[in-house]
């Protein structure tokens, strides 16, 4: 017999691990593990969601009459750790072979590439085929230089896709459409009611354990509406279509106290486990653009996130580890600030942005990318401690799409592999795409001083740190220009007033209340 082993985000019932799987005599492994919940301290929605889509998929398996060996993770006899428990289950069914598809992240790569010597069984590592670029297909075009950009990245992934394309031209005759997708939200607009989830008895067990083993990670467990199989996941994703997507294009960058959705597509958790591929939910989107009920600014936006940024990150990752996490291309040093987990604010965009991050274990793009990432990159923050803290609180992260976003992209650690110019924004920004402040402590229109918005001195404070390395970006050009006509006087009031709002920004435990595991 041969042994499967599928891991937690791998729930693809045409995984390559699963192909040519003879029901008569092979076995399907899978384990509920600890050291896969605490490797960092997972927001407890993350753990439950994909604990309760294990066993899900699990009795999908069976009831096709396939074998599965379940190890639960209160299971007595259970070591907790992937290794441990293949060598266990290695003892238990003497395979032939173990057949595995390739992980998502490093550390497990790591693990898995010493499998084969420890427990002395042929090893059948398979590619992930779930991406529309392979590992090798990236490292490929990277050699060709075709991702020195994402953008050219994307393109080449359109015609060699076929996704949105009218023989060889882009439809509608451009690449991109992102011009028409900076609205902010009008004040009087339906948003939509988004599909929640209510828990099965199997997923109500899986609640039940989670609040019992994790109760201090950061994050509420309930109310839990996550989709847990694939058939809720795929009406999650044709809700998106018929009720978010027209209007996804257009207000894909707004923010709005309160409303933590919008009509973002919720659906990053599904397709980093398993239970959406990117290419049937790509072809939804371009599906619903044929039949005319989604305008073309819309349908190519989403697309891009997943046909371009979603591939771009894992191509950058997976050739740019392992040594990737240890650059620190700013010099940043500050310990991440408590308030990421208390959320206890004045700044409402951050209190914002930290609320919906505990309530749902979700926060769109734009409120990770200007709020929260933008204040851990004008504050100087150690680019680990940042990352660790992404990689703790979404449902949907999982470190080959992590980390190049927030090391990359957020943090410019890596010197400009995500974007040419670090995304460093004053407060006028966050003004301009939400309400968040109206009701604020701080004044936006405000410089310095106590009163006034902390993101407008420290966008200036970040560039004066780093000036030596950041003005001769092409880019930063204009920022530059302008600190350099700024008077003196004025340069030493930024200085002041960063100074003050960094030494009172609190520094937080890197691991929250781990020790309570
Ligand atoms: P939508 O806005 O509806 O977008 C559709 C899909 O596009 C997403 O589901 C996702 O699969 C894909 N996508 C969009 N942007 C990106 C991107 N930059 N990189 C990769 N895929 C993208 N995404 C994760 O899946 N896991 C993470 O751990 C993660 N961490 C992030 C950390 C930071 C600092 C930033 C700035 C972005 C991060 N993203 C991550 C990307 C993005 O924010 C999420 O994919 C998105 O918010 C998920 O919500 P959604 O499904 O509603 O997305
Ligand atoms: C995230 C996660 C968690 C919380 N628990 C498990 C688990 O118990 N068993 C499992 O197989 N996978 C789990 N996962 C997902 C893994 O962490 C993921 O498969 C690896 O990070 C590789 O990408
Ligand atoms: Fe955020 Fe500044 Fe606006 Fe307050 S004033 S919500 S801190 S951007």
């Amino acid at each position: 017999m041969r042994l499967r082993f599928v891991l937690g985000d791998q729930l693809t019932r045409d995984l390559s691990a699963l192909g040519d799987l003879d029901p008569s005599r092979d076995v399907v492994l899978m384990v509920e593990v600890m050291a896969e919940a605490t490797y960092v301290p997972h927001h407890p929605q993350k753990i439950a969601l994909i604990l309760s889509a294990m066993r899900h998929f699990a009795d999908e398996l069976r009831a096709e009459g396939i074998t599965v060996d379940y190890v639960r993770l209160d299971d007595p006899e259970n070591t907790q750790s992937f290794t441990d428990e293949l060598a266990r289950a290695v003892d238990r069914h003497a395979p032939e072979a173990v057949i595995v598809t390739e992980p998502g992240e490093w550390r497990v790569w790591e693990m898995m590439r010493g499998w084969e010597a420890a427990l002395d069984v042929p090893l059948d590592i398979r590619q992930d085929a779930r991406f529309f670029c392979s590992r090798a297909g990236f490292a490929a075009l990277k050699d060709a230089r075709k991702t020195t950009r994402m953008e050219y990245f994307y393109r080449e992934m359109r015609r060699r896709t076929g996704i949105l394309m009218e023989g060889g031209d882009p439809a509608g005759g451009q690449w991109n459409y992102d011009h028409d997708n900076r609205e902010p939200l009008p004040a009087q607009i339906d948003l939509p009611k988004r599909l929640r989830f209510e828990p099965d008895a199997m997923t109500r067990e899986v609640i039940d354990l989670v609040a019992e083993r994790f109760p201090k990670h950061f994050g509420d467990l309930e109310p839990f509406g996550w989709a847990v199989t694939r058939a809720q996941a795929l009406e999650a994703l044709d809700h998106f279509i018929a009720d978010c997507l027209p209007r996804f294009g257009d207000y894909q960058d707004a923010m709005r106290a309160g409303e933590d959705f919008l009509f973002h597509g919720l659906i990053s958790p599904y397709l980093n486990c398993g239970l959406l591929t990117a290419l049937e939910v790509c072809a939804r989107a371009e599906a619903a653009y044929d039949r005319g009920e989604a305008p073309l600014n819309a349908v190519e936006g989403f697309i891009r996130q997943i046909l371009g940024w979603r591939e771009f990150v894992r191509g950058i990752y997976w050739t740019e580890m392992p040594d990737y996490p240890e650059r620190n291309h700013l010099n940043a040093t500050r310990d991440l600030p408590e308030v990421y987990w208390t959320g206890q604010t004045g700044m409402r965009c951050m209190a914002e942005c930290i609320g919906t991050t505990r309530r749902h274990a979700y926060a769109h793009h734009i409120q990770r990318l200007m709020v929260t990432g933008n204040y851990a990159l004008l504050c100087g923050i150690a680019p680990a401690q940042i990352a660790e803290w992404y990689l703790a609180v979404y449902a949907d992260a999982f470190e080959w799409v992590e980390l190049p976003n927030v090391h990359g992209m957020v943090m410019h650690a890596d010197g400009g592999l995500l974007g040419s110019k670090p995304y460093a924004a004053s407060g006028a920004y966050i003004d301009r795409m939400s309400d968040y402040c109206t009701g604020c402590d701080y004044d936006p229109k405000g410089k310095v001083g106590e009163g006034a918005c902390p993101f407008n001195y420290l966008y200036w404070n970040f560039l004066i740190e780093n000036e030596d390395t950041l003005s001769k970006n092409p880019r930063m050009g204009l920022p530059y220009a302008t600190l350099r006509k700024m008077p003196q006087t004025q340069r030493d009031a930024i200085r002041k007033s960063a100074k003050a709002h960094l030494e009172g920004a609190e520094p937080g435990p890197r691991q929250p209340r781990l020790d309570a595991d």
